[in-house]
């Protein structure tokens, strides 16, 4: 019997599950490199804690590992249901919470080690994480895409540390009971980018996408929907996501630094975000609450057919 010891938060709706012990020893000099050691030889491991029966399509995993610098808390590869994530703002901070509930770190500014950079976080002691999330930038303005069934959509492109298509010209309505219709024009959106080459720097594929519309709470700005790569929609206003806008809004000029951006969810979870400017690119600064859900052990018992469960 394998044990995996986890501890699950959500952060505004959405689930992390911080691996603690019983993962894989991952090789490398890099954070970058022992991501590639965990997607090569332990993929198994992770389809096993996201997955059904375990896990679901919505969960994400923070596998924790020493640090390569020292100065850092913790080092940190975030994972899902299909794959690997460059960054991830609403795990960032239910890693923190996380940590604060072990007693492993306390009140106050910490850095973890991810395979994308350094991630500065500042720690209430409660439920508040605020983190420095990677430079982020708007790589392309006002693109158009020709969508099956929809028409014309037209989006930016911008990178927060995961590749998004941010949209705003939609007839969709962002409420709960009409998921299965903006994860239908979500999808829809991205096999449009996908099929007329519309990529991030590089040829990275864009595996976010994001709506925005009207806020319902008076004191936010905006409202959005995040289609994540697994299919599933993000049940907060996703930290990765809210970087992305809010370097859309600075290329813009419709928000300066340090101004204050409202972001609310799907859920009506809110994260606060606000920015610097670094040369082309901005810092963004993405504070949100999280709540511990379970301490628990997961068995793996290698009689089961399941044993490392089911698709991803
Ligand atoms: O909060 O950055 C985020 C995120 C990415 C995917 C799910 N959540």
């Amino acid at each position: 019997m394998h044990r995996i010891t986890v501890i699950d938060t959500h952060t505004g709706g959405e689930p992390t599950r911080v691996i603690l012990a019983g993962g894989p020893e991952l090789q490398g000099d890099t954070l970058a490199a022992r991501r590639e050691c965990f997607r090569s030889q332990f993929d198994h491991f992770r389809r096993a804690v996201n997955c059904e029966p375990r896990g679901s399509d919505v969960m994400v995993s923070a596998l924790l590992c020493p640090p390569i610098d020292a100065s850092c808390v913790a080092g940190v590869i975030f994972c899902n249901n299909v794959g690997y994530l460059g960054m991830c703002g609403h795990g960032t901070i239910g890693v923190g919470v996380t940590l604060g509930h072990l007693g492993r770190i306390a009140a106050g500014r910490h850095v973890l080690d991810t395979p994308v950079g350094k991630v500065p976080f500042e720690y209430d002691g409660r439920h508040t994480v605020a983190l420095e999330n990677v430079a982020s930038y708007r790589a392309a303005a006002n693109i158009t895409t020709q969508v099956a069934g929809l028409g014309k959509i037209t989006g930016d492109v911008a990178w927060g540390g995961n590749w998004f298509f941010l949209v705003r010209d939609h007839q969709e309505t962002l409420e709960l009971h009409n998921v299965p219709r903006l994860t239908d024009v979500a999808l829809r959106i991205k096999a449009a980018l996908r099929q007329q080459g519309i990529t991030g720097d590089n040829g990275a594929e864009i595996d976010h996408v994001e709506l925005f519309g009207p806020p319902q709470h008076p004191g936010n700005h905006s409202r959005n929907f995040v289609l994540c790569p697994g299919g599933a929609y993000d049940r907060s206003p996703c930290g990765t996501g809210t970087s992305a806008k809010v370097a859309c809004l600075a290329a813009d000029g419709k928000l300066s630094p340090g101004e204050i951006w409202r972001q609310e969810s799907i859920l009506g979870s809110v994260f606060e975000a606000s920015f610097q400017q670094q040369g082309s690119a901005i810092l963004p600064r993405i504070a949100g609450q999280a709540h511990v859900t379970a301490e628990a052990t997961l068995l793996v018992d290698d009689q089961d057919p399941l044993a490392w469960g089911v698709g991803g």
